[in-house]
């Protein structure tokens, strides 16, 4: 037996993390043999211990820091040992270490400085401006201003052993020491609520200090605070002028501490960015020297909110190497990367000539004919990056700093001749998750179908989970609330999702409303409050229950009772808080948008079906809202909720099911809520599940099903004693479905079923929105069989659909006990299912118990 121990220790789900900013992090690890107890013991790295947790019996590898207040800034290192497979002796201790960041706000001594600027202009645009075509009536270089540099020299006199640099801006910033990258991250500090809290990196920069005179060099540019975001294209939704704060620690070989902070000795001046903005792109004029340093001012703004950023920061994930390139000089050339991303364009020019003015334009699809095709229309959605060459010897390479796009065609103006496909990367930007699940099978057009799903988490869990990166890029609560289950398989999002709900907190309402989207700027307020129709919700079922469906959602993924502890509060406000209108209803239901123009047909689904989605997202989120109370003891309360639910799951019975099980709206969405939310009471299931049935059956099971109802069509069919049905949705390759999409070439999954017609039309609108890829968490339950019974996969059950189509599948997903895998392969009758089960999981096939290890089971079909 090989020797027991505990392995890949984790802090905050992070290995050995600097600028831990909480107070009680949580420690994890993987262990060689079923937990039954452990023990952690924390110290500063000198032996001064902090806690240590003595023998703690459980069956989670997982545990809270209960210690005394940690210090901020200082490296502490932790061990843990466990009691595994009932042995009476501990494993070895294992060791690693974590570093706290600045924890509370009496650790920022640094002001907040602002470069001297021209205020960026005041653009504030409507919705009904952007359906009627309004447009500004300036060209972009005239609205849009320099990005600033800032310096600060300072000198270092001793040894520094250790450096720490926090920053943080109003803005996005970079921050160089010394003239090299502090970080690697970008895109810095990232999309917040920014009205309530403004994260703060911090960067381990020992290396790039030197006896003697130093410089820290900063750029800032209007990102999300002052830039163009959201789906009007309005700039300055949270401010209109940029500023930034740092400070530098350097601990010295003599057990000194110094600090360096932003104040008044710092310098601004403007240099090669004639502007930059995340949604019209960047101009970077390479010949432009940084002139005219003069000192910044203080602003005296608020350092209260700074908070440490926690999760993980928006990184280059991956690049991509230029398909092929078509076009001429003169209509531009159009280099095709083969995938649909989020990010940007590094570029080699051959030969630079000084003045030599490079375009790079971005788009999704192209016209069939293979003309260039902007599917992004609206206002300052521009994507366009210019970049002026020094004519520098030989070759000069561009990538934009402060922008990044929605894109896989890249349209290139200013080159003479084609570009080399080696010379033009697609830099793929994203927030650096860790990948943990995996899902492939003999099927092409399925693997096509889960790869497209997780491009489309790529791309829009960036910062926040965004609905597309290139339109709105905004956090759109239904959206997430839709797609999270399906993320939970791929990655581990806790981390991510949990940062963007103390957004989502902090921007819930006082009275208790969660809105539509998080962040959510003074801006979207004030224009929902000037609005009529769409454009003035605040609140909708399906999009606030965010706040409870997301959170419950990650709990039972993962066991991490911490995101319900943190988020009950808030579901509790809003079951309490006055309940929306219609909203969106079962958005985008694809019948509801057939044969009329779409700024018509866009209202029909939230007009037929709002009425009946808010009562079924009223008794859902009060369900798991319980479940939630429940998991962390709080009976009573839940007990109570329970009963609030049945009532409302009464009264809707009461108005809305007719004795023959029937809904007053015969669309698939509505049934397949109705179903999955147990509206309809229990004798009526049956007749109401045929009903769904006949409907799936009338459109050929082609799908008609909103964002809301979409997750649950497939279970509702399967069970309810229609399993075939449910496969046949999955395999259909007529308009609207999934593998129609596939079919026309999709890389990503698309806001419109119809985005590309059967004849090949393109239309403008979103290729790259995950909603509807929540399929994806059917495909690793139910296709690969994995299925979770107990919080964190505690408890599963490994039960694919043999029948499903496929002859063979392979499968993992990360758990907290390690990767629970399934590898099946089926020939005629008879199929074999491979099984790793992690230790610490109880798994049963079909009833037969699993062993931690390598388990092959032989089953014949069919399975009964
Ligand atoms: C669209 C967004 C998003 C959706 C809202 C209601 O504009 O792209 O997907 O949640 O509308």
């Amino acid at each position: 037996m090989p020797e027991q121990r505990c392995y890949d220790l984790r802090v905050e789900y992070q290995r050995a993390p600097i600028g831990v900013g909480v107070h009680q992090p949580c420690f994890s690890w993987l262990a060689t043999g079923v937990l039954d107890a452990f023990e952690v013991a924390v110290d500063r790295g000198d032996g001064r211990p902090a806690w240590r947790s003595g023998r703690v019996a459980g069956d989670l590898p997982a545990v809270e820091y209960a210690g005394g207040p940690l210090d901020s800034n200082q490296v502490y290192r932790w061990q843990v040992r466990a009691w595994l497979d009932g042995a009476g002796e501990p494993s070895e201790w294992a060791a690693s270490t974590f570093e706290t960041g600045l924890l509370g706000p009496a650790d920022w001594h640094a002001a907040w400085i602002g470069p001297k600027q021209e205020p960026t202009a005041m653009e504030r645009w409507t919705l009904v401006d952007w359906i009627t075509g309004r447009r500004p009536a300036t060209p972009v270089e005239e609205r849009l201003r320099p990005v600033q540099l800032l310096r600060q020299r300072f000198q270092v006199q001793a040894e520094v052993t250790r450096a720490r640099l926090y920053a943080t801006a109003h803005g996005i910033y970079t921050a160089q020491v010394n003239g090299q990258d502090a970080g690697d991250e970008v895109l810095a500090p990232g999309f917040d609520s920014y009205r309530h809290r403004v994260s703060v990196q911090c960067y381990d920069v020992t290396d790039l200090l030197t006896a003697g005179e130093n410089e820290l060099g900063f750029a800032l540019a209007d990102g999300w605070w002052a830039g163009r975001i959201g789906i009007s294209g309005s700039s300055a939704q949270f401010g209109a002028e940029t500023s930034a704060t740092w400070q530098l620690h350097l601990d010295h070989a003599d057990g000194r501490t110094e600090l360096v902070c932003s104040g008044s000795d710092v310098e601004s001046a403007t240099g090669p960015w004639a502007y930059a903005d995340l949604f019209v792109g960047e101009h970077f004029d390479r010949r432009v020297e940084p002139t005219g340093w003069t000192p910044v001012a203080l602003t005296g703004e608020n350092t209260a909110m700074l908070r440490p950023f926690t999760g993980e920061p928006v990184r280059r994930i991956l690049e991509l190497p230029a398909l092929h390139v078509t076009g001429d000089a003169e209509t531009g050339w159009i280099v095709d990367f083969g995938q649909v991303l989020a990010g940007r364009i590094r570029l080699t020019v051959r030969e630079p000539r000084s003045g030599q003015v490079v375009t790079l334009s971005h788009t999704e699809t192209l016209q069939p004919d293979g003309t260039w095709f902007d599917n992004i229309k609206g206002i300052n959605k521009e994507q366009t990056d210019v970049y002026v060459a020094a004519g520098l010897p030989g070759s000069e390479t561009y990538e934009p700093v402060f922008t990044f796009h929605g894109f896989r065609y890249t349209r290139i103006h200013g080159l003479p001749s084609a570009p080399a496909l080696d010379d033009v990367v697609a830099v793929v930007l994203g927030s650096d998750l860790e990948w943990t699940g995996s899902f492939e099978t003999s099927d092409p057009r399925l693997d096509r179908l889960h790869r497209n799903v997780v491009w489309s988490q790529r791309a829009n869990f960036l910062s926040v989970p965004t609905d597309c990166p290139q339109r709105e890029r905004a956090g759109w609560t239904g959206d997430i609330q839709v797609f999270a289950p399906a993320a939970t398989n791929n990655a581990q999002v806790v981390p991510f999702l949990s940062r963007w709900l103390t957004n989502l907190r902090a921007d819930q309402l006082p009275d208790g409303r969660v809105p539509i989207m998080s962040p959510y700027s003074p801006y979207d307020a004030e224009s929902a409050a000037a609005a009529t129709g769409i454009g003035a919700i605040v609140a909708a079922a399906g999009w606030s229950d965010a706040i409870a469906l997301v959170p419950w959602t990650l709990y039972e993924r993962t066991g991490d009772r911490r995101v319900l502890e943190e988020n009950l509060d808030a579901m509790l406000a809003w079951v309490d808080a006055p309940q929306p209108g219609s909203g969106f209803g079962d958005w985008l239901t694809p019948s509801t948008l057939e044969g009329r123009p779409i700024h018509e047909a866009i209202g029909i689904a939230p007009a037929l079906t709002g009425a009946l989605v808010a009562p079924m997202f009223q008794a859902r989120t009060l369900t798991v809202t319980a479940l939630a109370a429940r998991a962390l003891g709080r009976y009573t309360l839940a007990d109570q909720l329970e009963r609030r639910a049945d009532g409302v799951r009464a009264e809707f019975a009461a108005a809305h099911v007719s004795a023959d099980g029937r809904l007053p709206v015969d669309l698939q969405g509505p049934y397949a809520l109705a179903l999955a939310f147990g509206m309809i009471p229990g004798p009526l299931r049956a007749a109401a599940a045929a009903r769904l049935a006949a409907l799936v059956e009338a459109r050929g099971h082609r799908l008609d099903t909103g964002f809301l109802s979409v997750p649950y069509l497939l279970d509702a069919l399967w069970d309810n004693g229609y399993p075939e049905l449910a496969r046949r949705v999955l395999w259909q390759s007529e308009m609207p479905s999934w593998l129609y999409e596939v079919d026309r070439g999709a890389t990503t999954i698309w806001e419109s079923w119809d985005a590309i017609a059967p004849d090949g039309t393109v239309r403008a609108g979103s290729l790259n929105h995950y909603a509807f890829g929540c399929v994806d968490d059917w495909l690793y339950r139910r296709v690969a069989g994995i299925q979770p019974t107990s919080p964190g996969y505690r408890t599963a059950v490994i039960e694919p659909d043999l029948a499903i189509g496929v002859d063979s599948v392979r499968a993992h997903v990360g758990t907290p006990y390690g990767r629970l895998a399934v590898a099946w392969h089926r020939a005629g009758d008879t199929a074999e299912i491979q099984v790793t089960v992690p230790p610490g999981i109880t798994a049963t096939a079909w009833k037969v118990p699993l062993v931690p290890g390598e388990n092959t089971v032989s089953v014949t079909l069919p399975i009964h």
